[in-house]
């Protein structure tokens, strides 16, 4: 069944409008109920707020959708059973007819398919800490090695192993920039301390730059915009770093792996910060997609 886009969705690519895609998993899987339907409500309305069009993306009873209604989106927020889809399981998904919330992964692919050159999210996946003993390495960055969109985050994640995942960036070929920042970001944290070799200033620089790939012959690669959280939003690092550690320790005693590492991170820390991480993490993504927003415009306006 080919992936359906929504007829607002359509309307604005068909007439060269600003359109932001977001990712579904972050809200299923990345931030407790009932709180992330509220979010996933206020950053599709952000999205608007900066003169843009969202389009949320996930699998709903079998279809692909770029752009969902209401009732989906409730849907995706709310039921236990919606499934984690990263790029690969797209396809068994859809013959079965499952319900599954995407991935940065899943979601890069189907936005860009769709034509959507702009796409925000909270933090990226990358190389997980335990890599030397599961080699688990989040497929967001082998797909992000394929699609020429441009992702708003705040950096990866900062339960991952940030040098290794900015080590495979560059092997894979993915151009990263730091927005207002010579340093990568640390997604809860405003700096993860590692340097990045470009540095934008504007959303109009950063269409300067997808100017410029386009001209290069795109698509080749997607374009990383790390914008980092405000200092005075950030998680304390010093907290940040005792209860990430305590909850590596439980990880590996519960030997939980593959797809349930990130969600079940995101959730220690969640709990074992009193909430303090959560309120990061939706500081982080409420300027991403703010971002995400002006860089579509600028781009959709064609010049500075
Ligand atoms: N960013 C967030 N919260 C999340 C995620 C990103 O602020 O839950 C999700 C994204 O969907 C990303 C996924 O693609 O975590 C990575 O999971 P994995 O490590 O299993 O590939
Ligand atoms: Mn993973």
């Amino acid at each position: 069944m080919p992936t359906q886009v929504s007829e607002e969705v359509r309307e604005a690519l068909h007439e060269g409008r600003p359109v932001v895609a977001l990712e579904s998993t972050i809200i299923a899987h990345g931030l407790p109920r009932p709180r992330n339907l509220a979010v996933a409500v206020e950053l599709e309305e952000a999205v608007r707020a900066g003169g843009a069009v969202p389009a949320t993306v996930a699998v709903v009873d079998g279809t692909a959708r770029v752009g969902l209604d209401g009732a989906q989106l409730t849907r995706i927020a709310q039921d236990p059973a919606v499934r984690k889809l990263g790029h690969r399981d797209l396809a068994p998904a859809l013959a079965a007819g499952v319900t599954g919330a995407t991935t940065v992964s899943a979601t890069a692919l189907l936005a860009d398919a769709a034509g959507i050159r702009v796409f925000a999210t909270g933090g990226l996946g990358g190389v997980h800490r335990e890599w030397r003993e599961t080699q688990d390495e989040s497929a967001d960055l082998r797909l992000l090695a394929r699609v020429g969109i441009t992702v708003v985050c705040a950096g990866v994640k900062s339960i991952l192993d940030v040098p290794a995942t900015l080590q495979r960036l560059e092997t894979l070929g993915v151009t990263v920039v730091g927005y207002g920042t010579a340093t990568f970001p640390g997604f809860y944290l405003t700096s993860s301390g590692e340097p990045v070799d470009w540095t934008l200033r504007s959303p109009g620089e950063v269409a300067e730059v997808m100017r410029a790939r386009d001209g290069l012959g795109a698509p080749w690669s997607a374009l990383v915009v790390a914008n980092p959280v405000p200092e005075a939003e950030q998680l304390d690092p010093a907290l940040h770093d005792r209860v990430l550690a305590r909850g590596l320790a439980e990880l590996k005693e519960k030997g939980v792996t593959g797809q349930a590492v990130t969600p079940f991170l995101l959730e220690y820390l969640t709990t074992h910060t009193d909430g303090a991480s959560l309120e990061a993490n939706l500081a982080a993504v409420r300027g991403n997609v703010r971002l995400a927003a002006r860089i579509a415009e600028a781009y959709a306006a064609g010049g500075r």
